[in-house]
């Protein structure tokens, strides 16, 4: 073939390949194919310069109009596959990418819903500090230095000698110093322990207190409260009960159970087939410690509780690890 036919044979060819191009990156390998350095069409022109005059003549004008054309169609393509691109980035009917959208972790949710509740019962939302005072944390609520009861409690202490609240309890005397009686409050917040963590136990973890302060009160107060958040929160009747336990800064102590709100009380695995659940710390407030909070214990009586929010959160949506709150895992997190 003489070099005019193969040159446009090459045009005839190039131009039937452009034509199935839709992309930027096939446009390239195509421009480089046909008009590369490497090309086929710039090997030809090179050869150019040896051929007798008048072929030289007419092979360099065909050549040059080739390449020129096949330049100016590569140009065109380009720009409007660029504008077919811009035209898709503001297209308005293009579908929309939903956003994901953040929401609140299941300590937040509940320890709202809680406050909510106790809030309708007339009782304050009260705030106290993580990092705390050897005082409020053991001395107010009857728990002196050197005695045994300060070791129910593993503590975090800072070089300063403060500590890492062991318990929400100290915002009872806090209060008390603040607000005088009488006084319904609950305080939740984080708590620090230094211990080993498993399914049920964690180092950090949130604790609810509750502290109400008037003239007459009695055990049987706390328990109207205690079933009454405990059946709305559960969304169905608790009954609890109350057995004799220690805290320095009650008497009489009390651990409270709740019924076992997997099997409604019949006796399952999860209560060891005693229908009832161990769920909180409660009693009368100790003297001493209505008198660290500047409250006249002849005058006034009140009770207190203390429970983990973690724990109550565990119950509601059977959840079998309390690691679980802090992994971070979206996945666990989603489903609240
Ligand atoms: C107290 O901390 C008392 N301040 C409670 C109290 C308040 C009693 C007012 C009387 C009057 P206790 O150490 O038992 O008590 O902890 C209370 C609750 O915190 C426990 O019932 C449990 O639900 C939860 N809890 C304790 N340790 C952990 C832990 N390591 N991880 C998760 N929850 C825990």
């Amino acid at each position: 073939m003489d070099i005019v036919e193969e040159i446009k044979e090459i045009a005839r060819r190039a131009k039937e390949q452009v034509e199935k191009i839709n992309s930027a990156s096939d446009l390239l390998s195509w421009e480089k194919s046909v008009l590369g350095r490497k090309s086929r069409l710039s090997q030809l022109m090179r050869n150019i310069k040896d051929l007798p005059l008048e072929q030289r003549r007419e092979a360099g004008h065909i050549a040059n109009q080739v390449k020129q054309e096949l330049q100016e169609i590569a140009a065109k393509l380009k720009s409007s596959l660029q504008q077919a691109e811009k035209q898709k980035q503001v297209d308005v009917t293009w579908p929309g990418e939903k956003p994901q959208r953040g929401h609140l972790h299941p300590v937040s949710l509940v320890q709202r819903e809680l406050e909510d509740i106790f809030a309708s019962l007339g009782f304050i939302i009260e705030d106290g500090p993580e990092l705390e005072s050897e005082y409020y944390n053991f001395d107010a609520l009857n728990i002196p230095a050197y005695h045994p009861a300060r070791d129910m409690q593993d503590t975090f202490f800072t070089v300063g000698g403060d500590v890492l609240r062991t318990h929400t309890s100290p915002i009872q005397v806090r209060a008390m110093q603040k607000y005088g009686a009488p006084l319904r409050l609950i305080a939740p917040g984080r708590v620090f322990r230094y211990e080993a963590s498993d399914a049920s136990h964690d180092f950090v973890f949130h604790q609810v207190e509750g502290l109400m302060i008037d003239k007459d009160i009695s055990i049987a107060n706390l328990i109207a409260i205690a079933k009454e958040f405990l059946s709305r929160i559960f969304t169905q009747d608790v009954e609890v009960r109350v057995r004799p336990g220690f805290f320095p800064f009650v008497e009489p102590g009390f651990e409270m159970d709740l019924t076992c709100i997997l099997c409604q009380g019949k006796g399952c695995s999860a209560c060891k087939r005693t229908g009832w659940m161990e769920f909180m710390g409660a009693g009368l407030v100790h003297p001493r410690v209505l008198e660290a909070g500047g409250i006249d214990p002849q005058e006034f009586s009140g009770f207190a509780f203390g429970f983990g929010l973690d724990r109550l959160i565990m119950l509601k949506y059977r959840i079998d690890d309390i690691r679980l709150f802090h992994s971070g895992d979206v996945r666990f997190l989603q489903q609240f």
